[in-house]
């Protein structure tokens, strides 16, 4: 099913829709576990798009997105704010508070941002802003506001998100171990994962990690870092093999320090749309214990969204 953007917005080009009616999960979730990166698109005619986007998405409610969450049997979400948003956080926040509790939000916030705003964004449920430095989706912002913006946010007893591609840890690693705050990397900073896994890449990734206890990472988007795909090698495995290694090596040698989520609706995908069913049967191959997935979908993400539960 086509899923036309609303509002006059008209989607780029190659843009692949999110999975209709994924399959039900293999992997019976922990209770309470939480999706802990996510997005919504939108819709375009209620949450217009950002004049400076770098691509205009198919529109992905929070209706959709909190239907996902029941389908595959996560009990909360955490919605990270897309770029195609700018720092118009109005949908993310919506969805937020729409969801009687159950998400939380990571804003994307300018330097010239009210205290007052950010109390209005803590009140709806945002705990952490995101630094994004993928070049692709962002304008450089100067490392000097970042660093006032942690700074304030700190004092909320916020957190940063760091995207960035794996290339770039180097050059950016000395503004990542400034940061005062908890410091969460998207999609385990991006490896290249046709390089090995204790090759000098990742191995730099590791100890950023082992280096700063203040530093989390997501393990998320196997379907955006795999070279292989989908494929599943036998029938019994599930897909996304090569990004394994990776994804396990970090959640064994940081439990404690990690998180997972099914990055639905999938921003900028070019080859294929995981099937989010198969994205959770996925969570045992990197995890394969009880006591890893607790950790990783529940103990963890609680801790640091809804820290007054915990
Ligand atoms: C992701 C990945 C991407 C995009 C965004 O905010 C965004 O636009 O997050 C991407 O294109 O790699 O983290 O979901």
């Amino acid at each position: 099913m086509s899923k036309p953007t609303s509002g006059g917005f008209t989607k780029t080009d190659t843009w692949l829709d999110w999975y209709d009616g994924p399959s039900k999960p293999r992997f019976q979730l922990p209770p309470g576990s939480v999706d802990a990166h996510c997005h919504v698109f939108g819709p375009g005619a209620e949450f217009p798009y950002a004049p400076e986007r770098k691509y205009t998405p198919c529109d992905a409610s929070k209706a959709q997105l909190y239907a996902l969450r029941d389908h595959l049997g996560f009990s909360r979400n955490v919605v990270v704010q897309a770029t195609c948003h700018g720092a118009d956080n109005s949908a993310m926040v919506d969805a937020c508070v729409s969801s009687g509790g159950r998400a939380r939000g990571v804003a994307t916030v300018r330097r010239s941002v009210s205290d007052e705003e950010l109390q209005r964004l803590h009140a709806a449920g945002v705990r952490g802003v995101r630094f994004n430095f993928v070049k692709r989706l962002v304008d450089f912002t100067p490392k000097e506001e970042l660093l006032e913006i942690a700074s304030r946010i700190h004092l909320l007893g916020w957190h940063v998100v760091i995207y960035f591609e794996a290339v770039d840890l180097p050059e950016l690693w000395d503004f990542f171990t400034a940061l005062p705050t908890t410091v969460v990397v998207d999609h385990m900073g991006t490896p290249d994962v046709s390089k090995l896994v204790d090759g000098p890449e990742f191995e730099l990734f590791l100890k950023f990690m082992r280096e700063h206890p203040n530093v989390w990472s997501k393990v998320t988007c196997p379907e955006r870092l795999s070279v292989t795909g989908p494929r599943a090698l036998d029938g019994e495995q599930a897909a996304y093999q090569d990004v394994v290694p990776f994804a396990r090596r970090v959640v064994s040698e940081f439990p404690d320090r990690v998180l997972w989520g099914t990055d639905w609706p999938h921003p900028n995908l070019r080859k294929h749309m995981p099937d989010d069913g198969l994205l959770v049967d996925f969570i045992p191959q990197i995890a394969p214990t009880a006591e890893l997935q607790k950790k990783l979908l529940v103990d963890n993400p609680m801790r640091l969204y809804w820290p007054e539960e915990h």
